[in-house]
C-alpha cells in the first residue's frame, strides 16, 4: 500500500482506488483531489467542532472548513438539531414552505440593501442567475470579470478563473465554445485603469461587472483603496450593474455582507456557503426593480426543484441566527491576525520567500517573497512546490489546510486558543527549518 508521509494510509487509499474507477479523478470537485499538493486525498468520516477525523480515525484541526460554509465548526449541535427536526417533517415539497419566508426576512434584515432575494442550491447557480438577470434587465450582453476570480462553473465564467482551474494550472476550460466567452471582458484585479479603458469603449454594452469584493480564489487578495468605489462609479455612469459575488465573503467577515461593511452597495449580490450552514444553498438578492424581472413576475427565467429546500434552509437559518447572536467575528479576526503576524515576523527575520495575508477569519500563506500581491499575475510567482511541501508537513502533524496555494484558510468559531497555538508552533518550527 502506498505510504502518505510517515504512516501507512489504509482505508482512505482503498476508498480512493475504488473511487478512481468510477468518479473522474476520484473526486466530485477537482480542488479536493490533492493534485497540486501530492499524495491521495484524505477521506474524512466525521467532523466535530474545529476537528475532522479521517477514515483511519486520525484527527486534524480543520482550516478548510468545507471551503467556507462551516464558520461555526463541524456538527454544531443547534444546526444538526434544526436539520433533524426539519427532515423529520419531510425532506422536500416542491411547494412554498414557511422557512423560505423566514430566510428571506433574515437575509434582508441582516443585509438591508437586499430588497428581495431568491434562493437556489449552489453558488454557481446564484451567479448564473445574477448574470442572466443583469443581461435581461439591461438588455445588454457584455460582462466584465477579473482574472483569478472564480464565480462557479457556468460556461462564460470559466475564463481566466481562479480556484480549481488555477490550482490545476489552467484558467479556462475545454468544452466552452468561443461564442460563450466572446461577451466576457477580463481585467487584472485592482487594475481600475484597465476597467476604465474597457468602459470608455464598451460601457454602453456592458450588462454587469462581477467581482469578489475580497478575492478568495487566487489565495486572499484584498481590494486596493478606491478599487471597489471606482467600479461602483463606472457601472452607475454607464447603466451597467455591479454584482458582488459574496459566496465566500457573505457573513464571513461580519453578520452581513462585505458590501455593507465597506459601505459600497452593489446592484446584485450572490451568496452561498455560510448561508447554508454546510447544506447545498445559494442565493441572489438586490434591488427590487431588478429582482422583479425574475420569473414568474418577469421574463428572466430561473427555477430549481430543490430551490429553498426546507432542510437546507433549516441549517442556514440556524447558522445565521447564531452568527447574529454570538458575533464571533472579532475572535476569528484576532486568530487570523496572529497567524499573519507570526508568519510575516519569521519571514522578515530570516528573509524567507513567504508571507501571510489575512482578512477577518480568512488567511493565505503565500510562498513568494513578492508583496503586496494585488492580482493574479503577481500571485503566479508563488512556489507551488514549496506550498505542497508545507501542506504535507502540516497534514502529517494533524493540520488540514485547503489543499491549494490558490485558496484561503478559514478560522471557525469552534477553533480554540489552543488550536491556534498549536498551528502557530508548527509554523514557527517549519519556517525556522524548511523554507
Ligand atoms: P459553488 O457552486 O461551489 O457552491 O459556488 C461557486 C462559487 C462562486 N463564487 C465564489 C466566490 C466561490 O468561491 C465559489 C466556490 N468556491 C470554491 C472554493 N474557493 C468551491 C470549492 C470547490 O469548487 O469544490
Amino acid at each position: 500500500m502506498k505510504k502518505i508521509g510517515n504512516r501507512q494510509s489504509t482505508i482512505g487509499n482503498v476508498l480512493f482506488k475504488r473511487a478512481e474507477k468510477l468518479i473522474p479523478g476520484g473526486v466530485n470537485s477537482p480542488v479536493r483531489a490533492f493534485r497540486s499538493v501530492g499524495g491521495n486525498p484524505v477521506y474524512m468520516k466525521k467532523g466535530q467542532g474545529a476537528y475532522v477525523f479521517d477514515t483511519d480515525r486520525k484527527r486534524y484541526i480543520d482550516f478548510c472548513g468545507s471551503w467556507g460554509p462551516l464558520i461555526l465548526g463541524h456538527a454544531r449541535r443547534e444546526v444538526v438539531e434544526a436539520v433533524q427536526k426539519a427532515a423529520a417533517d419531510g425532506m422536500s415539497f416542491g411547494t412554498c414552505t414557511p422557512r423560505e419566508v423566514e430566510m428571506a426576512e433574515l437575509l434582508t434584515d441582516m443585509v438591508p440593501y437586499l430588497e428581495m432575494v431568491r434562493m437556489v442550491t449552489s453558488g454557481t447557480e446564484a451567479v448564473m442567475t445574477a448574470i442572466r438577470l443583469a443581461r435581461g434587465f439591461t438588455g445588454r450582453n457584455k460582462i466584465l470579470k477579473f482574472d483569478g476570480c472564480y464565480h462557479g462553473h457556468a460556461d462564460y465564467l470559466l475564463v481566466a478563473a481562479g480556484s480549481g482551474l488555477l490550482t490545476g494550472g489552467i484558467s479556462s476550460s475545454a468544452g466552452v465554445p468561443a461564442g460563450a466567452v466572446n461577451d466576457v471582458f477580463v481585467c487584472a484585479y485592482n487594475d481600475i485603469a484597465a476597467v476604465e479603458k474597457i468602459f470608455s469603449k464598451h460601457g454602453n454594452d456592458i450588462a454587469a461587472v462581477i467581482v469578489e469584493p475580497v478575492a478568495g480564489n487566487m489565495g486572499l487578495v484584498k481590494p486596493e483603496l478606491g478599487f471597489l468605489e471606482s467600479l461602483r462609479k463606472l457601472t452607475k455612469k454607464s447603466g451597467s450593474l455591479l454584482i458582488f459575488d459574496e459566496v465566500i465573503t457573505g457573513f464571513r467577515l461580519g453578520p452581513t455582507t462585505y458590501g455593507k461593511i465597506c459601505g459600497i452597495t452593489p446592484d446584485l449580490t450572490t451568496l452561498g456557503k455560510i448561508i447554508g450552514g454546510g447544506m447545498p444553498i445559494g442565493a441572489l438578492g438586490g434591488k427590487a426593480a431588478i429582482m422583479k424581472k425574475l420569473a414568474p413576475l418577469g421574463p428572466v427565467y430561473q427555477a430549481g426543484t430543490l430551490s429553498g429546500n426546507p432542510v437546507a434552509l433549516a441549517a442556514g437559518i440556524e447558522t445565521l441566527k447564531i452568527l447574529k447572536k454570538e458575533n464571533p467575528y472579532p475572535r476569528l479576526a484576532k486568530f487570523a491576525k496572529k497567524i499573519e503576524c507570526l508568519v510575516n515576523k519569521k519571514a522578515s527575520e530570516k528573509r524567507l520567500g513567504v508571507h501571510c495575508v489575512s482578512e477577518g477569519g480568512m488567511f493565505t500563506i503565500f510562498f513568494t517573497g513578492r508583496k503586496p500581491l494585488r492580482n493574479l499575475e503577481e500571485i503566479r510567482d508563488c512556489d507551488t512546490a514549496k506550498f505542497a511541501d508545507f501542506f504535507r508537513s502540516m497534514l502529517k502533524k494533524g493540520i488540514y489546510l485547503s489543499p491549494s496555494q490558490f485558496e484561503v484558510g478559514f478560522i471557525s468559531a469552534a477553533h480554540s486558543e489552543k488550536d491556534i497555538g498549536y498551528l502557530a508552533g508548527l509554523l514557527k518550527e517549519y519556517l525556522t527549518k524548511k523554507v
